[in-house]
């Protein structure tokens, strides 16, 4: 197990200055190593509340800073243990002769996601709510950050607790009827137990299947815009950006690498690439860029096929929706202002045509709505809880195929014995998910993912 009864200390702001910089402490040691910064074995302090105290260094009598002190008493903090926290002033020379101080008191640096990893093995949190204050941590939008609060209150482990309940009710029934080793399960009770267990895997599955859109919502989704050359590819990547990025020529052809840029549209993440326009070149440095061109399309989660409206489809246009069949696209319609053909006559089936103009930035919301709508249901504010992280998901994944394999041996009338292996498996690989049956060597591993000082 791991070493938990000394004590850590860490800077849990960001390194750098700021107004305040806190250092955290955490152990057995910690009151201790208070009552020596402050020079005061007999302050006691309060627990949970803040006191304004000089610091010093007990080596030196030097006084270091004045900060605002608080002790957490075990087991009511963040770790379970006590905890301190020295809300300094934020200077990142200072802070750092502080934390060096504390390591002549003994305490030692934490190491990445020490403090969580101690809130986890002292049964303050599941470990699925502290990888949701590391996504949280991480967010980088809104949707993400929404996804992380909802999961740091506990909503995953909530979810699977009706699962883990109903799986244990049917391993205790199997192992009972192990028992009475004569009699095989009466029919009724298999047809009902093979029902239970068809229920715990759908449900199992839909909570799986979120994980597309979580992943997504998190990572942000990759859109790629393709077309032939001139088609105004370019010119609609700068207006969803909002400024001019890429540069816009009336030469077929301007476009000779891509170029990917972040933004946010309704709190949800984009990754957008312009390419180059799609066409057979014999120049030699265009047709690289094609060539990238298809490698971006085939890694993006959303194609925008760009056609100009303006003109009919030609032989080229055909191509480029040839190359976007059996992926997920919408088509933009560029160039509305100068009129133009109707989108009936375009035969594919895409998730939607959406007219724009570039030029006079007429559609582009349009155009940002239907770039969500695939993965949003069009309600990118209002989704249920999603799986986003991809341990979760394979657990998930594991759980589903073992609780089928048990249901597979029932319907074959296997033993007891062996239809309980997978069913102990799924029970573990759920209780992995919230840390009740995850393994030191993996815990170590998922905790140093995380930033140091959390
Ligand atoms: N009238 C009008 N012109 C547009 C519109 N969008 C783009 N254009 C013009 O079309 C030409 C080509 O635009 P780009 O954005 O460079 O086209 P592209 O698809 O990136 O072209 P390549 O990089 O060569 O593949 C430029 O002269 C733009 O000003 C629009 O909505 N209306
Ligand atoms: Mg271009």
């Amino acid at each position: 197990m791991f070493e938990l009864n000394d004590t850590i200390v860490a800077l849990a702001t960001p390194p750098g200055r700021g107004g305040i910089g806190v250092i955290r402490l955490s152990g057995p040691g910690s009151l201790q190593i208070l009552q020596e910064l402050v020079a005061g074995d007999d302050f006691h302090p309060e627990p949970n509340v803040l006191t304004l105290r000089s610091l010093i260094d007990p080596a030196t009598n030097e006084t270091l800073d004045r900060a605002l002190v608080c002790y957490f008493k075990a087991p009511h903090s963040f770790t379970g243990e006590d905890v301190v926290e020295l809300h300094c002033h934020g200077s990142p020379i200072l802070l750092r002769a502080i934390i060096d101080v504390t390591l002549t008191l003994d305490a030692r640096m934490a190491t990445p996601g020490e403090f969580s990893l101690r809130a986890v093995a002292n049964g303050r949190m599941k470990l699925s709510e502290a990888e949701a204050i590391r996504d949280l941590v991480d967010a980088q939008t809104d949707a993400a950050a929404r996804q992380a609060t909802r999961q740091m209150k506990g909503e995953i482990s909530h979810a699977l607790q009706p699962l883990q309940d109903e799986l244990l009710k049917i391993i205790v029934r199997l192992e009972s009827s192990l028992e009475f080793v004569e009699d095989d399960l009466p029919l009724i009770e298999q047809d009902h137990l093979i029902a239970s267990l068809r229920d715990l895997r759908s449900e199992c599955d839909r909570m799986a299947s979120t994980f597309s859109r979580g992943r997504l919502l998190r990572d942000g989704i990759r859109v790629t815009l393709i077309g032939r050359p001139n088609v105004g590819k370019s010119s609609l990547f700068n207006g969803l950006l909002g400024h001019a990025r890429a540069i816009v020529t009336d030469i077929p052809g301007t476009t000779r690498d891509s170029i990917t840029e972040s933004m946010g549209v309704d709190g949800v993440p984009l990754i957008v690439t312009d390419t180059a326009g799609l066409r057979v070149s014999t120049d030699q440095i265009e047709a690289i860029g094609v060539d990238r061109t298809r490698r971006e399309a085939a890694d993006s989660d959303l194609l925008i096929v760009v056609i100009d409206g303006s003109e009919s489809l030609t032989e080229e246009d055909h191509q480029v929706l040839s190359e976007a069949v059996n992926r997920r696209y919408i088509i933009a319609l560029n160039k509305s202002d100068l009129g133009g053909f109707s989108a009936t006559r375009i035969t594919d089936d895409p998730s939607s045509i959406v007219s724009v103009s570039a030029k006079t930035a007429t559609g582009l919301d349009r155009l940002r709505a239907a770039i969500l709508e695939p993965f949003t249901n069009g309600n990118a504010n209002g989704e249920g809880l999603l799986i986003t992280n991809a341990r979760h998901h394979d657990l998930l994944t594991r759980t589903i195929d073992a609780i089928r394999s048990s249901e597979n041996l029932l319907l074959d009338r296997a033993s007891e014995e062996i239809i309980l292996v997978g069913l102990l498996n799924a029970l573990r690989y759920l209780g992995e998910i919230t840390g009740e049956t995850t393994s030191d060597e993996i815990l170590g591993k998922i905790f140093s993912t995380f930033c140091i000082g959390k």
